[in-house]
């Protein structure tokens, strides 16, 4: 398919690469040894070797046997898009645990793969894949070194997951809402966190920017705190294997009261992408949580105004906004506030005033409407989580009605 193919020479060029050409083939089911046909595959040959090439990269994921007999055949290295987008995360993983899940990932797909082309495992900076040339003498060694790193990685993997976990729980002893920013890699996710909170998430016109996630605190005009999570874009045909490796991360997607599906508005292929995500939602067991849908990048419709009422259509709460300009901006913060509020409960407080300890309290966890401290007591009308119920009770008037 055409356009999947052009995002997979965006994400060659994302990756370091240079394309110099491309081909497709339709086949009613692909070869069994090579992928493509045998006469696709000399032609191919015949311009790689005119053009210098010294990598061929296929839009589908190839078997560990085709990849061996494609790099016969071309005399150089066979990557798929599994391992092209593997190795853009690798060259993108900041964080510890980012690191380490992407190095298994890559590990795993690498070890049935191991051949001369790959070589020997240093990483050349700026190129893509592993890179090498030693030759076969090193390949045994090379996949008993695999192994072991991938037994010592999911063990460090565990102590960095078991911290998180820990981090996770303090965070909920706050007690604010959290909502996870989702949706398709370059649609804006990164831009609007840095728009709604004033953080400076790095933002690229590039594939995948944010790899690790970023998370910020924002008061909604309703004056509750959410605490917003940026994380990693997602993509069509997103490697199982990074999945499965960027679960622990993505389980903060889960675990959230509410999933912010960005999609750039603006692109041809939006319907697909969002597709695309529901799909990965799925994956991660996160399909049926509260959406909110954000329909960004508006300023770049031109007048297209059909495919955004499309949109908002199939989407009667969803929002259409410019994370660049700010464009509907207060609305998406009205839905946030709407959308979060029923895990809250309203009602007023009595607090006497030497009670300063509750009184912060009740303003840390809880969403204060309304405040008066000119009576005997200090007066309140404010939301507060369900199960904080209990710890006010000594100091509740009587319950308001949620508007
Ligand atoms: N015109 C326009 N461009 C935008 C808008 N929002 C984001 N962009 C641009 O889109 C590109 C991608 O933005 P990011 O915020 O990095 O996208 P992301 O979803 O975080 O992407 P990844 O982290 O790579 O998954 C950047 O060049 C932004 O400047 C918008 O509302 N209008
Ligand atoms: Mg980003």
């Amino acid at each position: 398919m055409r356009e999947s193919l052009d995002e997979l020479a965006e994400l060659a060029n994302t990756a370091g690469g240079q394309v110099v050409g491309d081909g497709l083939q339709k086949l009613a089911s692909p070869c069994a040894a090579t992928f493509i046909g045998k006469g696709k595959a000399a032609e191919f040959a015949l311009h790689c070797r005119q053009a210098d090439v010294d990598t061929v990269i296929f839009d589908d994921e190839l078997s560990p046997a085709q990849s061996r007999n494609l790099e016969r055949v071309f005399n150089c290295k066979v990557l798929d898009r599994t391992s092209l987008i593997l190795d853009i995360f690798a060259q993108r993983a900041r964080t510890r645990e980012g690191k380490l899940q992407i190095e298994l990932a890559q590990l795993q797909h690498l070890l049935p793969r191991l051949t001369r082309f790959w070589g020997h495992l240093s990483r050349q900076k700026g190129g893509i894949g592993m890179r090498g040339g030693e030759g076969e003498t090193q390949l045994e060694t090379d996949r008993r070194r695999v192994q072991d790193r991938i037994a010592r990685i999911s063990k460090d993997l565990e102590v960095v997951r078991r911290q998180r976990s820990t981090q996770r729980q303090s965070r909920q002893r706050n007690h604010w809402a959290l909502a996870s920013i989702v949706g398709y890699t370059n649609a804006g996710k990164s831009t609007l966190l840095n728009k709604l909170t004033g953080a400076a998430v790095l933002v690229e016109d590039k594939l995948f920017a944010t790899l690790d996630p970023a998370t910020r605190r924002l008061r909604l005009p309703t004056n509750q705190n959410v605490l917003l999570t940026d994380t990693v874009g997602f993509i069509r045909k997103l490697p199982h294997g990074l999945v499965e490796a960027f679960k622990a991360t993505l389980e903060e997607v889960v675990q959230t009261d509410l999933l912010v599906h960005v999609v750039d508005a603006s692109h041809p292929q939006a319907e697909e992408q969002m597709q695309a995500v529901d799909a990965v939602l799925r994956e991660i067991g996160a399909e049926g949580k509260p959406t909110l849908m954000v329909f960004n990048k508006i300023d770049q419709l031109n007048g297209n105004n059909n495919v955004l009422s499309g949109f908002l259509e199939r989407h009667p709460h969803g929002v259409a906004i410019s994370a660049t300009s700010g464009e509907g901006i207060p609305a998406l913060l009205q839905q946030l506030s709407s959308q979060l509020r029923p895990i809250r409960e309203f009602m007023e407080f009595s607090v006497p005033h030497d009670r300063t300890g509750v009184i912060a309290r009740l303003h840390e966890v809880g969403q204060v409407v309304e405040r008066n401290y000119n009576g005997k007591t200090a007066r309140f009308k404010a939301r507060i989580p369900p199960h904080l119920r209990e710890e006010f009770a000594p100091f509740m008037v009587r319950e308001l009605q949620t508007a």
